[in-house]
């Protein structure tokens, strides 16, 4: 229940893109795995228990959308799942996390950092 990165760096304005491979090999409904950028001002841990109730949108709430940089489809075992954006134009530390119930709290999360 961790990202092999969690630090990606980045310059303001670039594109990126970034492929999620689920490596594991439990079940999707039990340990599934995505990858949400969050935009400044969006503090990861109200996040992610919002996003813990949100089973029906693979754990990204609706309401959160216009706060979310980039996010991968929910993966199942062997699965993966590529996303292209553009960083913000402003440099900071944006955080990174798995929006699946309980993997941000035992460290699937990063930081994109923009400089
Ligand atoms: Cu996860």
């Amino acid at each position: 229940m961790k990202f092999s990165l969690t630090e990606i760096r980045a310059k303001p304005g670039e594109t990126l893109s970034i492929t999620l491979k689920n490596v594991g090999t439990m079940p999707k409904f039990s340990m599934g795995h995505n990858f949400v950028v969050l935009a400044p001002g969006l503090d990861p841990a109200t996040f992610v228990n919002d996003a813990a109730q949100a089973v029906k949108t693979d754990y990204v709430p609706a309401k959160y959308k216009s706060h979310i940089l980039a996010s991968t489809k929910l993966l199942g075992p062997g699965e993966s799942d590529t996303v292209t954006f553009k960083t913000p134009v402003r440099s900071g530390r944006y955080p990174f996390v798995c929006s699946f119930p309980g993997h941000f709290q035992v460290g699937m999360k990063g930081e994109l950092i923009v400089e």
